[in-house]
């Protein structure tokens, strides 16, 4: 990116929260943006007070960028926190997991409950020689056990890293031995589309491989005798059910600093090994609490129903950690969208009367494909706020959700932040906040965003406030917040170069970000996909979103590729909703498409029609493999992929088109 990204595309459609939804609200007051502004650190510590501390820190904050302490001599639980204070009293026999298998079993597990069995597993990673300070891996699918593992860790101090199920042995091995991990959990499999993940084959493989500080592999039983039984191997791996349900239900909560390693969550980044995130305790529920109070405004009988897997940070932060600390139920789902059929995250709502959806753009739009007739035919009335986060979500995909999944009126907050971040850092407040569709809006309350360009020059952006210099450039934080990371596991080298070398004593997110005349932030994807067509920076983002504006046009994926005259042509790959068919004229009038919402600059030099575009298990596209694509080079490093045959068939069938 040179200097500043042009703002092409504009957005005038606008939607103010409903006087009812602001009466009702955890947060409807726009001075707390001002009030935080003037004294952050009061404000954090205002969310602090809420926890339960088994000791009340000294100190608030300690910064020398890169490194923040936050709650300084504090002693407090995690597990504690979102169990045991909640077991007690009127909130005892509230459901803490409401869970739906994929193949329709459901579970309600209260908080009392959750308390004893939480206990019982925390005891029997005692019993297999974990103790405060030793990382345990959890490899399980979306099921109870897997959120109350984590907790489970939590209680006895042992930091945990998550593997996400989809995850390779090698990943797994890899991610155990840059931890040094001591105890793996998992289980026989997890149910995926029908079929099932040998989760413990997988392990058996990762640990032939070589995960040399390993000792002990829980291996939970949920599948079953599908596909066979699994092998154990002598004196290293331990059947869940000869082990927990033995165990006491008495397990004390061991009192943690409020810096203490609460865990190490692995980000894959483009290139490179994956990166071990760290989150500490105090900071991290403080902000996690904080947000998913105000976020997604939870109320004592909300349903929480976040569909990302505890594989990823949204997992941790809002199904286990946020809700849970605030006593809130949270839904946990453990299969695909589509099984059996494409309405099941709309039959789930209906089933259990969920109130809040927390989902992402690639899946909305996998929505906006299969068409409206899914959710259409499911009782949605329970719903009453959306959330969206893990990409850009384009306004066309916004409006969808506003309108079918929404009926018009709830509220829908676009939820920016990271891995590294922990917590939510640009988000709609749905009590106070107009929204207008793209947007993430405005910084959280006590959060300061700057958008410098690469010269370093910029703007400061805390709260709402009108603002009559647009400005686009790059996303950079220079303020600490609590849940901030605390770096790479071991690794503090990598951590300053990657996010702290750019800009003096500032985080740098890596995302474009555009500040418009009122004071809205548009998030405009990584910096490494931003094109440079004949002298304009132009986003990904804007020219994806104007083909999603097509009617026709359920996805797109844009890259710059090479072009001698201008720098970078632009290359569109492009997924038609299911009732339209592709023809050189539907082409040709999407490029027009693109020309008429943001100029000729914009219209795509190729646009290749598809069925499916690569992804990350986590959903986001990855643009990169595209560049390879288009420019018909050897494909770079796939093992991130979900399906990585979807690229090399596309490679295929791009090289024998048009393009
Ligand atoms: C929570 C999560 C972080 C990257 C981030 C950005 C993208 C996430 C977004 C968004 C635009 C949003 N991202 N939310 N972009 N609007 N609402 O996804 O964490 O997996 O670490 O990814 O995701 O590019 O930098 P993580």
């Amino acid at each position: 990116m040179s200097d500043t990204i042009d703002t092409l595309l504009s957005e005038h459609r606008t939607f103010p929260p409903s006087a009812e939804f602001r009466a009702q609200a955890n947060a409807n007051d726009v001075g707390i943006y001002e009030r935080a502004f003037h004294n952050p650190t009061g404000f954090w510590e205002e969310w602090a007070e809420k926890l339960d501390w088994f000791e009340k820190w000294h100190t608030t904050v300690e910064f020398t960028a890169p490194n923040a302490k936050w709650f300084l001599g504090g002693k407090l639980n995690a597990c504690y926190n979102c169990v045991d204070r909640h077991a007690i009293g009127d909130r005892a026999n509230k459901a803490a997991i409401i869970f739906e298998g994929e193949p329709g079993d459901s579970r309600t597990i209260t908080f009392a409950e959750m308390k004893d069995e939480v206990s019982r597993i925390a005891n029997a990673l005692k019993s297999l020689g974990v103790k405060k300070g030793d990382r345990v891996a959890i490899y399980l699918p979306m099921v109870p056990e897997l959120p109350m593992t984590m907790l489970a860790c939590a209680r006895i101090g042992a930091p945990h890293t998550v593997v996400f199920g989809g995850f390779s042995a090698d990943s797994l091995q890899e991610r155990c031995n840059d931890a040094t991990v001591k105890v793996i959990v998992t289980a026989d499999g997890g149910w995926r589309r029908g079929g099932v993940v040998q989760l413990k084959k997988i392990t058996d493989e990762a640990m032939d491989l070589g995960c040399h500080t390993v000792e002990k592999v829980l291996v939970l039983e949920r599948t079953g005798e599908k596909p066979g039984p699994v092998t154990m191997v002598a004196n290293r791996d331990i059947a869940w059910n000869d082990l927990v349900p033995q165990q006491s239900a008495d397990c004390p909560c061991e009192p943690m600093d409020a810096e203490d390693l609460l865990y190490i969550l692995y980000t894959s980044g483009s290139t490179g090994k994956p990166k071990g995130i760290t989150h500490t305790t105090g900071g991290y529920m403080v902000g996690v609490s904080a947000t998913s109070k105000l976020v997604f405004d939870h109320k004592e009988d909300d349903i929480h129903f976040c569909t990302a897997d505890c594989g990823w940070v949204t997992g941790h932060s809002y199904i286990t950690y946020g809700p849970l600390c605030n006593g809130t139920t949270v839904l946990v789902y453990e299969g695909a969208p589509d099984t059996p059929d494409k309405d099941r995250f709309w039959r789930i709502i209906e089933k259990h009367r969920a109130t809040i959806l927390y989902t992402a753009p690639t899946a909305i739009r996998t929505f906006m494909k299969w068409g409206d007739e899914y959710p259409i035919r499911c009782d949605l009335s329970s719903l009453r706020l959306l959330g969206s986060v893990g990409e850009p979500i384009n306004p066309e995909a916004w409006m969808w959700y506003h309108t079918i999944i929404g009926a018009e009126k709830l509220p829908v907050v676009d939820t920016w932040w990271q891995t590294e971040t922990g917590a939510i850092m640009i988000t709609a407040l749905p009590g106070i906040t107009t929204t207008k569709p793209g947007s993430a809006t405005h910084p959280f309350p006590g959060i300061r965003v700057k958008v410098l360009d690469e010269e370093g020059n910029g703007v400061d952006v805390a709260g709402p406030h009108a603002v009559n210099t647009p400005k686009g450039g790059f996303l950079v934080l220079d303020y600490p917040w609590p849940s901030m990371t605390r770096g790479i596991y071991n690794d503090p080298e990598r951590y300053q170069k990657t996010y702290w070398s750019k800009f003096p004593n500032t985080y740098f997110a890596g995302d474009g970000i555009k500040l418009d005349e009122e004071g809205y932030l548009w998030l405009l994807g990584r910096v490494d996909d931003i094109m440079l067509v004949a002298g304009h920076n132009i986003s990904t983002m804007e020219v994806e979103s104007a083909l999603v504006d097509h009617p026709a046009v359920a996805e797109a994926a844009v890259i710059g590729k090479t072009h001698d005259v201008k720098g970078q042509a632009i290359a569109a790959f492009v997924i038609l909703r299911s009732n339209y068919s592709g023809s050189e004229e539907l082409i040709k009038e999407l490029k027009a498409h693109v020309a008429h919402k943001i100029g000729a600059i914009a219209r795509p030099d190729d646009l290749f029609l598809c069925a499916e575009l690569p992804k990350t298990r986590s959903g986001k596209i990855m643009r990169r493999l595209l560049r390879d694509v288009a420019e018909g080079r050897a494909l770079g490093d796939t093992t991130t992929l979900a399906d990585p045959s979807v690229v090399a068939s596309l490679k295929d069938k791009y090289e024998n088109s048009e393009g």
